[in-house]
């Protein structure tokens, strides 16, 4: 048996001498270089005792041998489970106590932080820095750079992506060799990605965005990727003349075109800007349009689905829509109460079939039951309408989800947070518009008589916890939260009134 994707994804490049990752501060990697050296990290993780199926978290810096990394992973025969690397200790506890992975590999930094919960979960701790060094790598050259590549199939896991829930707690979402293959071949087609390219990557990749999205469909197609550490509009901007492509989520099209330096001269050579991981606010379409002469193509996925509709590559890409379902992928649109087909036009749940769909959540089989229906249609929690002419609009979320520059936040796991500090009765965890992230969080607090914790004190608990992301960058304290009659409390009152919060200060 073959290797579902690391044969189609990495063997094939062996002899192929192009670039692959292009970098500003040191030497690009060339394809073929790239393959020796995720052998090499290969034969280390198989010596640290990786056996088929095990997970590999990972929560380091970007860098290119974190993307050897995950190719090792899959070529190893291990499960590929990359952490944000803002989460902070209790959260990455969470996520190692759950997947109980056979190797973690953590920043240095964080060896002191890591040491108890990977010994804890009888994992083995490795590093890995900003610089592609650690323990990780000590041994890699010694390493030969083939390696007996372990059999997987369409079926089996490649990898593991946590994604937070309405009730606070992550679910891993178990994504296989197939559900990253068929949809890496579909959007390379549509979007015409071929070894000609040069894709501008400024995306984190411990999420579906910069890891598969961009960096599988880039590997499928042999493109070369200009491989930066984050987000820099300088950095962008000096990349836009000799690049071909950029993917990103809206914050980096808003923050782009506040700089004058963009202009349709300067990026002639571009072919394709593609945006996702929240909604493109059809002005911000329009704008970059006027300015450049490019249209944004919007596509829309989930951590569970990958990517489910695309704008069209020729023809209309229509701004405040997300396009037409993939090739391969079934996108209805249903009465969120019956579960029924709604007929075209009206708005409702959409929900998503097709072989791009996640296995469901690990050791979660209740949450599985609940969001993927036993005929196949996984229910995203996204509200939806669709055009006469076959265009998706997203218009909503009956999910209590705020995102916020393309990270998702459940309000649920802030206030769980905040419940809990003495002094605080409750709390209302929301977004507001932001012009930057899109959303910004604001906390509603409401205290406990007599026994008021300060703001600062709300903010330390609130930053021992969470990752920076999910802190709220205001705190409203209040006498009540706003309650319908039957109790529920009213998050869109609270949304209403506090917009324009943040931006008024
Ligand atoms: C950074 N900060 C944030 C965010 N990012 N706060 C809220 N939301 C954020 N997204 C914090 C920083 O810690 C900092 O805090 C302050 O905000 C300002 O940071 P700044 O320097 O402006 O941030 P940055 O480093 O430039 O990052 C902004 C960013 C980044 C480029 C928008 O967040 C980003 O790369 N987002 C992409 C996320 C992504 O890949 N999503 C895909 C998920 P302080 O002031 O205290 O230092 S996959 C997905 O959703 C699905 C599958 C899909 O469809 O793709
Ligand atoms: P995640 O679970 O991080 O993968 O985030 C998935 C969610 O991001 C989806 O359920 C949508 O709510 C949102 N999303 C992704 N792409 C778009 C888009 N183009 N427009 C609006 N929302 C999007």
């Amino acid at each position: 048996m073959a290797n579902h994707v690391y044969d189609h994804l990495i063997a094939r490049h062996a002899d192929n001498d192009a670039c692959f990752l292009k970098r500003d501060d040191a030497p690009a990697i060339s394809y073929a270089a790239f393959v020796g050296l995720v052998a090499q990290i290969a034969h280390v993780l198989r010596d640290a005792g990786l056996t088929p199926g095990d997970r590999v978290v990972v929560q380091a810096p970007k860098c290119v041998e974190m993307v050897a990394l995950y190719a090792a992973t899959l070529q190893a025969g291990g499960v590929f489970l990359p952490l944000n690397t803002a989460y902070k200790r209790d959260e990455v506890a969470y996520f190692v106590e759950d997947a109980t992975p056979r190797i973690v590999v953590c920043d240095p930094a964080s060896v002191e932080t890591l040491t108890g919960i990977a010994d804890r979960a009888g994992a083995i701790l490795l590093t890995l820095d900003a610089a592609g060094q650690g323990t990780l790598m000590a041994s890699v050259p010694d390493k030969p750079t083939t390696f007996d590549t372990v059999p997987r199939g369409p079926d089996d896991l490649a990898a593991l992506l946590y994604t937070s829930g309405t009730t606070g707690r992550s679910k891993g979402a178990m994504l296989t060799h197939d559900n990253l293959l068929s949809n890496t071949k579909a959007l390379t087609e549509l979007w015409r990605i071929t070894d000609a390219d040069t894709l501008i990557h400024a995306l984190p990749i411990f999420h579906t965005h910069g890891l598969f999205v961009a960096l599988n469909t880039s590997l499928y197609a042999g493109a070369c990727v200009h491989f930066m550490p984050g987000f820099s509009t300088d950095a962008i901007l000096a990349a836009v003349p000799e690049a071909t492509m950029l993917m990103g989520v809206p914050t980096f099209y808003t923050r782009l075109l506040a700089d004058h330096r963009l202009t349709r001269e300067m990026t002639s050579n571009m072919r394709l800007f593609v945006s996702g991981s929240a909604p493109l606010l059809a002005e911000t379409h329009i704008a970059f349009t006027q300015r450049t002469g490019h249209r944004i193509l919007e596509r829309y996925g989930m951590t569970e689905t990958n990517m489910n509709t695309s704008n069209p590559y020729d023809g209309d890409r229509r701004a405040g829509t997300v396009g037409k379902p993939l090739p391969g992928v079934e996108v209805i649109v249903t009465d969120p109460e019956t579960g029924q087909p709604l007929p075209q036009g009206e708005v409702g749940m959409i929900e998503v079939r097709g072989p791009n769909v996640f296995k469901g959540y690990w050791q979660m089989p209740d949450k599985t039951a609940a969001e993927l229906r036993e005929n196949g249609f996984f229910i995203t929690g996204d509200l939806g309408q669709f055009s006469e002419d076959g265009y998706l609009s997203i218009v909503g979320r009956s999910k209590d989800l705020i995102i916020t520059g393309g990270y998702n936040v459940y309000p649920k796991e802030v206030e769980d947070v905040l419940n809990d500090i003495d002094g605080v009765e409750e709390s209302a965890v929301f977004g507001v518009p932001d012009a930057d992230f899109g959303e910004a969080i604001i906390a509603a607090v409401v205290m406990v008589p007599g026994h008021a914790p300060t703001v600062e004190a709300l903010e330390n608990e609130v930053a021992d916890k969470l990752a920076r992301f999910k802190h709220p960058r205001r705190y409203e304290i209040i006498d009540a939260l706003p309650r319908n009659t039957m109790g529920k409390v009213q998050k869109n009152v609270l949304r209403d009134h506090y917009a324009g919060a943040v931006a008024a200060g």
